[in-house]
């Protein structure tokens, strides 16, 4: 069969542009800014690439045909989609189920219903657009479905999927009653990637107890060491792909944003510590755990309110979801409740922005910092992490790091907490600002080092050569 489309096709609920409406009326899209993007441009430099996904608004498909030389294939929502399938079944039941019950999941058969026509709606896109024997790259949480059904579809493609946020132990994924359709959704796959060795055992755990299947046995390595699940008709082959970021790019960029980040510290009225957190503004990152431990500390006298500030770059997040209202109230009524009782008029000592910050200005902020907040309660990896210490070739700076993010299992040098322990929190945060230059110097430069070691297109081509492979090893036993 010949056929024509793209060799390479990667599928995630969200395409990789921005609509812009000016103020005369005219569109322009612009290529979005996030890391999925950036991690697959070397990948679609050398392959016909196009991109299945949804263009963030309601309604009809509504998106350029091609973005930097990616076929955009726009997969349209209506409005009560939006609801069931996005804020509901993705954001409200799997994303909190995952994120280890941190707020209750909400389990409904009407969202569930939604989940499978509109994951039905991208594996219809994608088999549209791959060309025969082409290789599908399926991401993330909303769309477990897809594998199998694009399997049905069209059984001559390499499929790989691969999961952005931990995969959750048997015990919490079987409140799902669709537990069975999900992992069958996930077995169309040649490959199914996550990004710790942890989720890929959760996964063969469950697939061996929930399906009645065959798997390896052996523990999972990292890029290395894949486990196997037997199907009826394939091999499943199961790995982690721990994701990172361009680091030497995040670098070189930093660096020049000395200049800026000296006037921000200025901007700041120069105090002795500047702490920094950036986040989506989402109940898994653990702002509130980081606020709690600074008012611990200034209600202590253990760090001087007079002479830290604490920056909270916070952007904007499923606004429309009750839980992440919730969170942001809880969070705002917490920064004021701090300015209140520990600063003045003139120097509040949390600054907190709630938008997203343009890029040069988030590397500045990053090269300002003497600490930099990531606290986690559960977080599938963290890219904060990295790009901080990617930012840092200076060694300067101190990188506080929550043990339940997926980063924690690489940066070990940081300064690692358990967010749960408020004393804990509050010792690390401590230890970090006041440890002797040379402690700090030492962790930041082995943290830069290896995020310059691992970077995004180690884990693109690593994934994508497991895939390659077990692509090829299910096609000859066919
Ligand atoms: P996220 O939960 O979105 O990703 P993260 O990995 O930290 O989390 O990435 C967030 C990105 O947004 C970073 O690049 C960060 O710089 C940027 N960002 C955050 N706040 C910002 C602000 N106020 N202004 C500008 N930029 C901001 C999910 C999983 C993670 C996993 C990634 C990738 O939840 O665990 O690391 O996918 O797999």
């Amino acid at each position: 069969m010949s056929r024509t489309g793209a060799e390479f096709v990667v599928v995630a609920n969200r395409l990789p542009v921005d609509k812009r409406v000016h103020p005369d009326g005219t569109v322009e899209w612009k290529r979005a800014p996030g890391g999925l993007v950036t991690a697959m441009t070397p990948t679609f430099a050398t392959r016909e690439g196009a991109w299945v996904g949804w263009s963030g608004g309601a309604g009809p498909a509504d998106a350029p045909d091609t973005v930097d030389g990616i076929d955009i294939h726009a997969v349209p929502l209506s409005a009560d989609e939006i609801v069931d399938y996005y804020e509901g079944f993705a954001n409200s039941t799997l994303w909190p189920l995952y994120h280890d019950l941190l707020v209750e999941p909400v389990f409904r058969h009407d969202w569930w219903d939604t989940y499978v026509s509109v994951n039905r709606r991208f594996a219809e896109a994608a088999a549209a657009a791959a060309a025969s024997g082409a290789t599908v790259w399926v991401h993330d949480y909303q769309l477990q479905l897809v594998p199998t059904m694009l399997r049905d579809l069209r059984p001559d493609l390499r499929i790989g999927f691969f999961l952005h946020i931990p995969f959750p132990s048997y015990e919490l994924f079987t409140r799902l009653p669709w537990r069975r359709e999900l992992l069958d959704g996930l077995l169309g796959a040649d490959l199914v990637g996550f990004h710790l060795p942890g989720g890929a055992e959760n996964f063969m755990t469950l697939v061996r107890r929930v399906c009645g299947l065959e798997t390896s046995r052996d523990p999972v390595g990292v890029r290395d060491g894949l486990g196997t699940v037997r199907t009826a008709s394939r091999t499943v082959r199961v790995g982690s792909f721990p994701i990172s970021i361009n680091a030497a790019d995040v670098a070189a960029q930093a660096a020049a944003q000395t200049g800026r980040a000296a006037e921000i510290r200025a901007e700041l009225g120069d105090p002795r510590t500047i702490l920094l957190g950036v986040d989506r503004l989402d109940y898994t990152k653990g702002i509130d755990v980081r606020l709690g431990g600074l008012e611990g500390l200034f209600a202590a006298g253990r760090l001087d309110p007079a002479e830290t500030v604490f920056v909270q770059l916070a952007s904007p997040s499923r606004e429309q979801v009750d839980s992440y209202i919730a969170v942001r109230n809880r969070i705002e009524q917490t920064v004021s409740h701090i300015n209140g009782t520990y600063g003045t008029t003139t120097s509040p000592p949390v600054r907190y922005l709630l938008r997203p910050v343009p890029r040069n200005e988030l590397l500045a902020y990053f090269m300002a910092a003497d600490v930099v907040l990531v606290t986690p309660l559960r977080d599938g990896m963290n890219l904060v992490a990295k790009e901080y210490a990617a930012c840092r070739a200076d060694h300067g700076g101190a990188l506080v790091l929550s043990e339940f993010t997926g980063a924690a299992a690489e940066l070990t040098d940081a300064y690692l907490l358990n967010p749960y322990d408020e004393r804990d929190v509050m010792d690390v945060i401590e230890a970090a600002v006041t440890d002797d230059d040379d402690a700090r110097r030492s962790r930041m430069a082995a943290l830069h080092r290896q995020v310059l070691d691992f970077d995004v297109d180690l884990w693109a081509t690593s994934f994508l050569q497991s895939l390659a492979g077990a692509g090829a090893a299910n096609e000859e036993t066919a």
